[in-house]
C-alpha cells in the first residue's frame, strides 16, 4: 500500500519486473533496470521508503511483501545477468574454436650471411690449429691503427689506406678513425696477453672506397702467431693447412711472392692455383698447369721488429708471423657470388639463396662448409 492508501499488488509488480527482466537483451540493460528498480530512486526503493511512514500494523503485512518483492526482482536480476554472461562467453567459445584441421600458419625463417658463415668456419679452423679469437674496438686511435703498426705520422702507407677520420680527438689528444684494419686488435691483444700468442682477429673494417670489388665497410681475419724460433715455414705450413681445411681439398697449392707491407718483414703475398670450371674460378691445383692461373689470395710475412717493440716485446727473444685476407672474398671464392655488393643490400632473396640454416653449424667433423642443403631457391 502506498502512503496515500492505494494498494499495490506484489504479485503483479513482481511478474511485469520479472518479465522485463526476462526481456533484457544485454548487460547494459539489465543494469539500466537495477538501476530503474533497486537504484536510489528506484521503484521499489520507493516502495520501501513508504514502510517509515506506515503505522507498525500496517508496516507488519506491508514490510514482508515489499522485502520479498525486492528479494525476487534482485534474484531475477542476478540470473539474468549470469544467463547473458555465460552466453556472451558460449559465442566467443564458439567463435573462437581451433581448427587443428587447418595448416599451421607459416613461420618465416631466417638464415646465417655467408661473412657470419665464413668467419665461424674459420674460427673452427683456427681453433683447432691453437688459435684464440681476439676482438677489439672499430673505433680506434691512429696510434694503434698506424703508429705502432711501423706506419708513423706522415708516413706514405697511411695514404695507402682511405681513412674515414673523426673530427675531435680522444682525451690523449690522438686523431679517432674508423679502424683500417684489424690489426690494431693484435696490438692490443700483444699490450694485454704478451707472448707466445695465437690468434685470430676476425671482424668489420673501413675505408674510404666504393666500386664493383669494394665497399666502404668489409670484412678481414688477421692471425697472429708469436714465440721463439718462428720462422717463414711455419707460415707457410698453417696457411696451407688452413687453406685446405676451408676449401675442403688437399690439392690447395701456394705461390709466396716478396711484398712489402710495413707490418712485416720480409714480407709475402700469398698466391693460390685455381682451374675454370663453368667459367668459375675453382681454387685447386698448381696455376701452371695448362688452363690454370694463379690468383692472389692473401698478404702476410714476418713481424716487423718494431712492431714487436709496439706490441711491448724484444725482438730478439720473440719472433712472429702475420697474415691478413679479405673475409667477404673468401666467401665469394667458396660459395661463387660475383658481385661483393649484394653482400650488404640487405635483399632476403639473395640471402635466402645464399644463407645458411641457423644450426648448420661448422664443425670439422660434420664438414666446415656444409652447404645449404634443403634451403632457399
Ligand atoms: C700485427 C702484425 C702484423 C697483418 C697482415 C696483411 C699482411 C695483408 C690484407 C689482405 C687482404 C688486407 O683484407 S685485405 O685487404 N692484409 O696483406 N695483413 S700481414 O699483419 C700484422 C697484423 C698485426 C701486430
Amino acid at each position: 500500500m502506498l502512503a496515500d492508501g492505494t494498494a499495490v499488488d506484489y504479485a503483479e509488480t513482481a511478474q511485469e519486473a520479472l518479465a522485463r527482466i526476462a526481456a533484457a537483451e544485454s548487460l547494459d540493460q539489465v543494469e539500466a533496470l537495477r538501476v530503474a528498480f533497486l537504484g536510489k530512486q528506484g521503484s521499489i526503493s520507493a516502495l520501501l521508503k513508504t514502510l517509515g511512514a506506515m503505522s507498525p500494523e500496517q508496516r507488519q503485512t506491508e514490510g514482508p511483501k515489499i522485502h520479498s518483492l525486492r528479494e525476487a526482482v534482485t534474484a531475477g536480476l542476478g540470473a539474468r545477468k549470469s544467463a547473458l554472461e555465460q552466453a556472451a562467453l558460449e559465442q566467443r567459445l564458439a567463435a573462437e574454436r581451433l581448427d587443428l584441421t587447418l595448416p599451421a600458419p607459416e613461420r618465416p625463417q631466417g638464415s646465417v650471411h655467408p661473412v657470419s658463415q665464413v668467419m665461424d668456419e674459420l674460427a673452427e679452423i683456427f681453433a683447432d690449429l691453437g688459435f684464440a679469437v681476439a676482438t677489439g674496438p672499430e673505433i680506434e686511435d691512429d696510434w694503434h691503427n698506424f703508429t705502432a703498426l711501423n706506419m708513423p705520422e706522415s708516413h706514405p702507407a697511411r695514404a695507402m689506406h682511405d681513412t674515414f677520420y673523426f673530427p675531435e680527438r680522444n682525451a690523449e689528444g690522438r686523431e679517432m678513425l674508423l679502424r683500417t684494419h684489424t690489426s690494431p686488435v693484435q696490438i692490443r691483444t700483444m699490450l694485454a696477453e704478451g707472448a707466445p700468442l695465437r690468434v685470430i682477429a676476425p671482424g668489420r673494417v673501413y675505408r674510404s672506397d666504393s666500386d664493383a670489388t669494394h665497399t666502404p665497410m668489409f670484412h678481414q681475419i688477421e692471425g697472429l702467431v708469436i714465440d721463439k724460433g718462428i720462422h717463414l715455414g711455419h707460415l707457410k705450413w698453417t696457411l696451407e693447412t688452413f687453406l685446405k681445411a676451408f676449401f675442403e681439398r688437399d690439392d690447395i697449392v701456394l705461390r709466396l711472392r716478396p711484398s712489402y707491407f710495413p707490418f712485416t718483414e720480409p714480407s709475402v703475398e700469398v698466391d693460390t692455383g685455381f682451374a675454370f670450371v663453368d667459367g668459375r674460378r675453382v681454387v685447386g691445383g698448381s696455376g701452371d698447369e695448362p688452363g690454370h692461373g694463379w690468383m692472389e689470395l692473401l698478404g702476410s710475412g714476418m713481424v716487423n721488429r718494431r712492431v714487436l717493440e709496439a706490441g711491448g716485446l724484444d725482438p730478439d727473444e720473440w719472433q712472429g708471423f702475420a697474415f691478413g685476407v679479405g673475409v667477404d672474398r673468401l666467401a665469394m671464392l667458396k660459395y661463387g657470388m660475383n658481385d661483393l655488393r649484394a653482400f650488404f643490400d640487405g635483399d632476403v632473396r639473395w640471402l635466402d639463396h645464399y644463407g645458411f640454416g641457423a644450426l648448420d653449424v661448422p664443425t670439422l667433423s660434420s664438414g666446415v662448409g656444409t652447404p645449404n642443403v634443403g634451403r632457399g631457391a
